[in-house]
């Protein structure tokens, strides 16, 4: 994808490739309103018409109706791209668009969309900044009610204004040092340095909570991967299907039920909860069950949290709970006290006490788990959040450059260093917004999105 291909005039289906009530054909460019009025017919031409107008007619071939449609006309720059825009709403069938596309092709110099083309010349046009592109793919593909929250607020700006706050603060400081530099033979101090220092703390405080967002930032992104594991027969697989409401996993009294690991996901309060029930760990002869358990250490390895399952008949045995520690030592182990309908004979070491077949202590279990996943996390409701990894990376390069800058200050080196070090966390944080960018950068971003956004 080239990044200057904006007079090309682009097409592509923005609804799901399917059938449904109405589909919905996207053109942008400069001859998008051309290309339309070459097959529509209707009371005026399109290119008469006034921005944010729809109009019935049909769409001609040959002098065949294809079909008879409602085209919406957006003339730049107040449009999704900034350019002039025509969608056309058709009848919901594939066929019908798949046409109508072609038709157009076929009359008009106008080509094939490249995925995520409108989203990027929106991004080129100057209708959002790179942070708000990159959460329209999020949103979409969000699928809990939080990520969509999440992914809203970023689409409306919030992680945007909060970067270019502090990038502001940069300014300001960088000019006092900018203007010393211009008076360097009058050795004039414009700011003193500890003041000086006072604000770069400031900035790395902002800078080090937007970073400590991003493990709830993950979760809204992914979810929360949790690994059910434990002895054989303990109740895993119970409190999977407990989980989802259906009977996934089988359960049996025969230890060793499980084999392969099985993932299911769950939305439950707005998160995403990956569970993967696991072959229980034991020492076993079994080629199938022992490449079971390879698995279930695989999980545990991948995991974000482990449910640590024991049974008020086994407990918890210190050499799994050693082994979970050693496959995974950021992982947050939750011991899991199972069967308690049985009743407590030993007091042991665990974090909650369910039964998975009643369903006892799962509300307060969940809660639990909902709590440890935000708790290491500085985000609090309608703070700027970072989701992403490749923000998250150009915090991180700001931060290093700002300590390097307040190290500089500190032992009143050369206000040179000082103001390239300065400049150099301003380069990181323009970064976030696409300010500056390159080709590959944006067909990463880009290319991850599907044809028609
Ligand atoms: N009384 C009681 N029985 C339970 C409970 N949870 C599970 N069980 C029983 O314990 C047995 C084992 O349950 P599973 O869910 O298959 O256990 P598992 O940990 O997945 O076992 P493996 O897959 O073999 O490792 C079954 O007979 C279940 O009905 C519980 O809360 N209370
Ligand atoms: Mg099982």
């Amino acid at each position: 994808m080239s990044i200057h291909n904006l007079e090309d005039t682009i097409i592509a289906l923005a609804t799901p490739p399917g059938v449904g009530a109405i589909s919905v054909i996207r053109l942008s460019g400069p001859h998008s309103i051309q290309a339309a009025d070459s097959v529509f017919s209707g009371k005026i031409r399109l290119i008469d018409a006034h921005t944010h107008t729809i109009h019935y007619g049909n769409v001609i071939d040959d002098c065949d109706i294809v079909d008879d449609v409602l085209v919406s006309v957006f003339k730049a720059p107040n449009s999704y791209t900034g350019e002039d825009c025509i969608e056309i709403s058709s009848h919901g069938s594939p066929l019908i668009s798949q046409k109508l596309i072609s038709v157009i092709l076929n009359n008009y110099d106008v080509r094939l969309a490249e995925p995520g083309e409108f989203t990027k010349r929106a991004f080129l046009n100057g209708k959002m900044d790179l942070t708000q592109a990159e959460a329209v793919a999020d949103l979409i593909n969000s699928r809990t009610s939080i990520s969509l929250r999440g992914f809203r607020d970023q689409l409306d700006g919030l992680l945007s204004s909060k970067v270019s706050f502090l990038r502001k603060g940069l300014i300001d400081i960088s000019s006092f040092i900018e203007l010393e530099l211009d008076f360097a033979e009058e050795d004039i101090e414009f700011v003193q340095r500890t003041h000086l220092i006072a604000k770069i703390d400031k900035i790395l405080s902002e800078i080090e909570n937007l970073l400590g967002s991003y493990s709830f930032g993950k979760i809204i992104r992914d979810g929360i991967n949790i690994a059910i594991v434990g002895e054989p027969n303990v109740g895993k697989s119970s409190l999977l299907n407990y989980l989802l409401k259906e009977s996934r996993a089988i359960v049996s009294e025969i230890p060793g039920t499980t084999r392969d690991t099985i993932r299911e996901e769950v939305s439950i309060d707005g998160f995403l909860f990956r569970l993967y029930d696991t072959a229980g760990l034991r020492t076993s002869e079994d080629l199938i069950e022992k490449e079971g358990i390879e698995r279930s250490r695989e999980a545990v390895r991948k995991s974000d949290l482990v449910l640590f399952v024991g049974d008020v008949n086994v407990g918890f045995s210190s050499m799994i709970e050693k082994d979970l520690t050693e496959l995974n030592s950021t992982a947050e182990i939750v011991k899991v006290l199972n069967k308690i309908d049985l009743g407590i004979k030993d007091s042991y070491s665990e974090d909650f006490r369910i039964s998975a077949v009643i369903g006892i202590g799962i509300f307060e279990l969940l809660n639990g788990i909902k709590k440890l996943a935000i708790q290491n996390s500085s985000y609090t409701e309608k703070s700027a959040l970072v989701t992403n990894v490749r923000h998250y990376d150009c915090l991180k390069k700001a931060k290093e450059n700002l300590l390097n800058a307040k190290n500089t200050a500190t032992s009143n080196l050369s206000g040179e260093f000082l103001a390239s070090d300065l400049r150099a966390t301003e380069t990181a944080l323009v970064e976030i917004l696409g300010e500056v960018t390159t080709e590959e950068i944006l067909n990463n971003i880009f290319s991850k999105f599907c044809i028609g956004k």
